[in-house]
Parts: C-alpha cells; structure tokens; sequence
C-alpha cells in the first residue's frame, strides 16, 4: 500500500509557525507579491531578505508537534512505500525523523546562489549579503520558491501522485498550484483521497474521507490506523 502524504503550514501552526492564510497569518502586513515574488525581491531586496531572515530564525527555535512526530512513525512503518511532500520551508518534517521528503516550495535552510545556481546549506542571515562559498559573488538569496517560479521535484512527486494508493493532505488550504492539483490527479488514478485540517479547505475535487480538527489530534489518530505497534 503506496501513502504520499501533501503538507502546509496547517501542520506546523501548533509549533508556532503562523500559517499564510489564516486571520492574523503571516502575510497580514506584508503583501504577497512584495515578499513571494521575483519582482518584489527585485524593488526591494531588503525587505525580502529580513523577512526571511526572521521567518529561519523563527524556525529554528520551533519543535516539531506530534503530527510531524506521527508521520515520521508511518514511514518507519511503510518505508519506500510512503512520501511526504511539503510544501512548507522550515525544516520540522525532517527533525521528527522522516527522511523520504520532498519540499517542493524549498527551504530557509538553504540559499540559492543568483550567479551560479549553487544550493548550500544555510542557517546565517542573508541580510548582510554573504558571498557564495561556490563562486563567491554577493549574490545568494533565499532558496524558496515564490510566485511564478518552477516548484522543485515535480516529476518525482508527480510519479508518487499517480501510483499512491491513498493521497493525504494536511493543513493546506489548497490555494497554491502545482500543489493544489495533485487531489484531483490521485483520484484520477484511482487513489482513495483523505484530508486532515482544521475546516474543510477549497479542494478541486472533494476528498472521500475528511477529518476535522487539530493536527496534532488527528494526525497522530490517522496514523494509528496503519500502525500495530512503534513505541518509538
Ligand atoms: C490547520 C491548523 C492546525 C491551520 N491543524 N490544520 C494553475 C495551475 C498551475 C499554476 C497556477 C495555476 N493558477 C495559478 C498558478 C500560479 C501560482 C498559483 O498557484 N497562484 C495561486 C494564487 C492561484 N503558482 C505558482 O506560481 C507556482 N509555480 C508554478 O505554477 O510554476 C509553473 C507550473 C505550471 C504548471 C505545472 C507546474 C508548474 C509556485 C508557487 C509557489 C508558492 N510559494 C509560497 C511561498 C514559499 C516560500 C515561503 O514559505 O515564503 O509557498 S506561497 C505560500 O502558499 C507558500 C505555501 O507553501 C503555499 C501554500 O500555503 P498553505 O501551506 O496551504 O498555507 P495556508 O495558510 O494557505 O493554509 C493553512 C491551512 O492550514 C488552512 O487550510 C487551515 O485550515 C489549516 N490549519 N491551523 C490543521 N492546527
């Protein structure tokens, strides 16, 4: 039984991390196209890079919940069979221990070198222009993926999309494409669909089986639907 399992920030609310979307989310004040696009990194590069800045550091200091936690155990359980894809930058899916991952929207832990495409670990600010350890120019930026930008690992997470058995998404409100998609591209391939959020979210197609509530409830309860016994 083949699992891929679609991440937001919903997962990660209760680890302090303010989601996009909700009242008092974090683009309350900032406006999208200044802080997640191209073009508003290129008028006013300060103010992207600080907003990054803050938003790495303000990772750093969270801890994964128990839904992190909780599908971290799955894998253990499933091994190959099972993928998360994130689309969330900060770095709590790993430190609960899942290893098969893919953030597609990329990572405040990296950079992205503008001069020569270099992706080095990151965990400095980028505020005060560091030059690239690759090529040395003063050129790196965050390494995320904004508006307009190609989402990283599509044809992998595409190939995982169709031949899952079961597609669960977890606190995203399904605003934001490529990602968005990916339920109706299950269920076109015979996938059994399952959302877990807070409140039903705008999914092209409606999910089979929706369950409502905190992610760190219904998560960990989802997950101990496939686990016999991980006292880990
Ligand atoms: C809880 C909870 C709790 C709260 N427990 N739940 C049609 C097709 C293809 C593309 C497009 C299209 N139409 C438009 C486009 C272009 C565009 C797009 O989607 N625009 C929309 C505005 C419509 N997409 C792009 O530009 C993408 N690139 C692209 O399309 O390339 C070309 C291409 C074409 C065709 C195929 C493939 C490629 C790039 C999108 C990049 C998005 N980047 C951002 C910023 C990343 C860096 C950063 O983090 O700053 O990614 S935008 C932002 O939104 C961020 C998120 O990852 C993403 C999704 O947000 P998410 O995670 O869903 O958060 P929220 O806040 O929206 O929702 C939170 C949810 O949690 C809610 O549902 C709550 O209920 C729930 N929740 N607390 C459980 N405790």
């Amino acid at each position: 039984m083949r699992i891929v399992v679609l991440t937001g920030a919903g997962i990660s609310a209760e680890s302090g991390l303010r989601t996009f979307r909700d009242s008092g989310g974090l683009w309350e004040g900032h406006d999208v196209d200044a802080v997640a696009t191209p073009e508003g990194f290129e008028r006013d590069p300060d103010l992207v890079l600080r907003f990054y800045d803050d938003r790495r550091r303000a990772a750093a200091t969270a801890d994964p919940n128990p839904a992190h936690r909780a599908l971290a155990r799955l894998e253990r359980a499933l091994g190959d069979d099972f993928l998360v894809v994130t689309q969330n930058v900060d770095d709590l899916h790993e430190r609960a221990g899942s290893v098969r991952l893919m953030h597609m929207h990329g990572e405040l832990n990296r950079a992205l070198c503008r001069a020569c495409a270099a992706r080095p670990e990151w965990h400095a600010d980028l505020l005060d222009r560091p030059a690239c350890p690759a090529c040395g120019e003063r050129t790196l930026r965050p390494d995320v993926v904004w508006f307009g930008e190609m989402p990283y690992g599509l044809d992998v997470i595409g190939d995982a999309v169709v031949s899952c058995d079961i597609f669960v998404s977890i606190g995203t409100s399904g605003a934001v494409y490529p990602a968005a998609g990916y339920v109706a591209l299950a269920a076109a391939y015979g996938a059994r669909t399952v959302e877990l959020n807070l409140e039903p979210s705008d999914a092209d197609v409606p999910f089979d089986e929706v369950w409502s509530g905190l992610a760190s409830v219904v998560v960990p309860r989802w997950v101990d639907r496939f686990i016999v016994r991980d006292t880990r």
